[in-house]
Order: structure tokens, then C-alpha cells, then sequence
């Protein structure tokens, strides 16, 4: 297949691009913005490969989508780009909307006029808000996203809904819980908890430290992604998860464990405004129609995941300087929204 893939130079879709490539058998168009989490470095080694193709651009730019779908026969479309962190959205709500609801909109209304056969939304588990202490998500649950990254998620997945039911457009839509695995950006939880760690700098923990998140692999998801979009129902949303619930402070012990780094770096700061307190994924509908599991153990994936960013210093050291560092400084310095109580 001519695969357009979106974000493909961020955390996700980089593992994606990779995956697919190392398959065989289809040729893929990475679109990317490079925003401050699309980076090259990602995908590097990849750029001779004659069934790659990388091209600067924005989602919301529709001559290009029309000239990309026309000139590569684009046959699906699987959209990662998207603004992805939940901080940033409380800081700057816009872009999210901007980038993530009209974006993917533009995305769409270009992929229907050309004709494409799939188009895979990568959606969240964010768009079901929290939960308390029991019970999952399933793919009926109610849409009640909590925060502005989460809402522009969901608008998103509604939009994509409105192209199914009203212009018949092949959608499929994903919702994943959280990921973790090499070429993470080191502000969300798990990288920036090792990068934290190796510079014996403090670990940030958001209130109690007791909210829950379900865990999963990124090459599990993107093993998921690709089912979906080869062999799943237009119309349909599919769950995808690991069946692995944990706190953030034991996951953050776990690092601490494996990095043999001691326990007093933990620093418990003010809490996320919103924050959602419990997300757990029922994933049953992917596994009974399309026979798809995960198939990493979460300590064998936080395992290979620690070992990554020790061997792979430079990559995040790169990506914590220039930008990400005021934004780091902003975000929990002495005057920032997260600094010590
Ligand atoms: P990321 O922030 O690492 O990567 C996003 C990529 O999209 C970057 O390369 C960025 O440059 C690009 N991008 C942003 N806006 C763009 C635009 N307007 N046009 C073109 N490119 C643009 O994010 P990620 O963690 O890899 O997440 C990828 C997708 O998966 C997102 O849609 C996110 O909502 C979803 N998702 C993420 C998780 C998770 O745990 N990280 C879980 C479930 C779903
Ligand atoms: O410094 C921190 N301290 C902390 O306690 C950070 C960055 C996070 N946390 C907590 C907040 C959450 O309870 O850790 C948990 C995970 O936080 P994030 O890594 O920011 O992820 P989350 O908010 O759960 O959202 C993620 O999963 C769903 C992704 O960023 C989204 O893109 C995805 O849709």
C-alpha cells in the first residue's frame, strides 16, 4: 500500500514509519510538521530506503495534501500528528485545537477528495475522561475529555465519526492507552523520569504520586495501528491496551530500581489542574475481531526501554536544550505552575 503517514519524526509514529519499513511491502510518505517533538533523529538510517519518503509540511495545509495524495497515489492515511501533551495543553490551549481539530479536518476533507481507502485516526483513551476505582473503558463509554489536549482529541474523533456517517469515508479510529518505549520526548512521565534520574536531578510527581495510568509498549501499539488499518471495520473505534494498570510512584520507584539511583530524588510538586485520577482500557473488541494482543510484558518493555536511554544519551540530551529547556523552567521552575510545595 501508499501509506500517508502523519507525525511519523514524533514518538509514536517514528516506532510506527519503523515497523512498517522493516516489514517490507509497502511504501510510506512520512508528513510532518517538526514541531518541538518531530525530530529526524527518529527515523534516522531510514532515508535511503526507496520505499521512504519524508516531507516538511503541516496538516492544515491543503494544497500540499492535494499534491501529495495526487502525485503518491496515497491509498491510507494513518494520522499521528497531533499535539500530544497534556501540560503544554494547559499552558496553551489554541494550537491544540488549531492543530489537532482542524488539522485533522483538512486532513480528512483531502483524503476523501482523492479517493483514499482508510484513513486511521490515532486517538486516546484521554477522550473518555477518568475513571474512579473500578470498571474500564470500553468503546461505548461516554466522551468526556477533562482536559484541553484531551478535548481537541475527542472533537477530533467526532469529526472523524461525521465523515464516516455522512460522506461514507472509510474512518477508523484508535484509542490507545499510554505508551512508553524508545524515542519517547522527555517531558511526558516515563523519560523525563529517567533523563531526571541519570542528571540526579529531582523527579517531579504530580499530587499523590496514586493516579493510575495502562501502560503498553509502543511497538504494541503500533502493531495494533497496523491491524487495524489492514483488516478493520470503516466506522469503527477499536481500544487498544495492556491490561497493565499502575500508579505513577510505582512506576517511578520501578525507574529508580532499575537505575539504581535512590529514592530521595522523588519531589512531590503541586498536581495538574484536572488531573485525571484513573484511565484503564478494556481492549476485548480488538483481540475477539481482529486477534490482536500485546506482545510485550511490562518489565520486559520498561527493561529495554531504561537500556534505550542509556544507550542513547545523546538523543535525549539533544532534545532537553533550546526550547524544551525554557519550556522545562516555565513549566516547574521557582515561578512555574508545578514548582514545589
Ligand atoms: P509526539 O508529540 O511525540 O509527536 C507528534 C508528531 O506530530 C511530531 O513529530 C510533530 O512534529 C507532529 N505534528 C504536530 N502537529 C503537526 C501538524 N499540524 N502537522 C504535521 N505534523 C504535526 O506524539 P506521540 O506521543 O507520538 O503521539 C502520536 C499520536 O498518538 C497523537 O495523535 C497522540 O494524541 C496519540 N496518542 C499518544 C499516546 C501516548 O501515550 N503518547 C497514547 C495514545 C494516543
Ligand atoms: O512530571 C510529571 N509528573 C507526573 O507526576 C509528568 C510529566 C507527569 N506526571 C503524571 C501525570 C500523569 O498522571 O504522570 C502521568 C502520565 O503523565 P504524561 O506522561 O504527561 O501522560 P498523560 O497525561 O497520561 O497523557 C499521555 O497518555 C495519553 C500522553 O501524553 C497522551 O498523548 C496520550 O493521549
Amino acid at each position: 500500500m501508499n501509506i500517508l503517514v502523519t507525525g511519523g519524526a514524533g514518538f509514536i509514529g517514528a516506532n510506527y514509519v519503523r515497523q512498517v519499513l522493516d516489514a517490507g511491502g509497502d511504501r510510506i510518505v512520512n508528513l510532518d510538521a517538526l514541531t518541538y517533538a518531530g525530530n529526524l533523529e527518529n527515523l534516522a538510517g531510514y532515508d535511503e530506503n526507496p520505499d521512504y519518503r519524508f516531507v516538511r509540511g503541516d496538516i492544515r495545509d491543503r494544497d500540499l495534501l492535494d499534491a501529495l495524495f495526487a502525485e503518491e497515489r496515497i491509498e491510507a492515511v494513518v494520522n499521528f500528528a497531533a499535539e500530544s501533551h497534556v501540560d503544554r495543553s494547559i499552558d496553551g490551549p489554541r494550537e491544540f485545537l488549531e492543530a489537532n481539530i482542524m488539522g485533522t479536518q483538512c486532513l480528512l476533507e483531502a483524503a476523501r477528495q482523492a479517493g483514499v481507502a482508510r484513513f486511521l485516526q490515532v486517538s486516546t483513551d484521554e477522550v473518555y475522561g477518568s475513571l474512579g476505582a473500578e470498571g474500564l473503558f470500553t468503546e461505548a463509554s461516554p466522551i468526556q475529555p477533562n482536559s484541553p489536549y484531551a478535548a481537541s482529541k475527542a472533537a477530533a474523533d467526532l469529526v472523524c465519526r461525521a465523515y464516516f456517517h455522512t460522506y461514507g469515508f472509510p474512518v477508523l479510529i484508535t484509542r490507545c492507552s499510554n505508551n512508553y518505549g524508545p524515542y519517547q520526548f522527555p517531558e511526558k512521565l516515563i523519560p523525563l523520569m529517567i533523563a531526571n534520574a541519570l542528571e540526579d536531578r529531582p523527579l517531579p510527581v504530580y499530587g499523590d504520586g496514586r493516579n493510575v495510568r495502562d501502560w503498553l509498549y509502543v511497538a504494541d501499539h503500533c502493531s495494533a495501528i497496523d491491524t487495524v488499518l489492514r483488516r478493520g471495520t470503516p466506522g469503527e473505534v477499536y481500544n487498544i491496551g495492556g491490561c497493565n494498570e499502575m500508579e505513577n510512584i510505582a512506576i517511578i520507584r520501578r525507574l529508580l530500581g532499575l537505575l539504581e539511583k535512590d529514592e530521595s530524588l522523588i519531589t512531590y510538586v503541586t498536581d495538574r489542574p484536572g488531573h485525571d485520577r484513573r484511565y484503564a482500557i478494556d481492549a476485548s473488541k480488538i483481540e475477539r475481531d481482529l486477534g490482536w494482543t500485546p506482545a510485550h510484558r511490562f518489565d520486559d518493555g520498561i527493561a529495554a526501554t531504561v537500556a534505550w536511554y542509556l544507550d542513547n544519551r545523546s538523543w535525549w540530551e539533544s532534545v532537553r536544550d533550546g526550547t524544551y529547556q525554557s519550556y522545562y523552567d516555565r513549566m516547574y521552575g521557582a515561578e512555574g505552575r508545578h514548582g514545589s510545595s
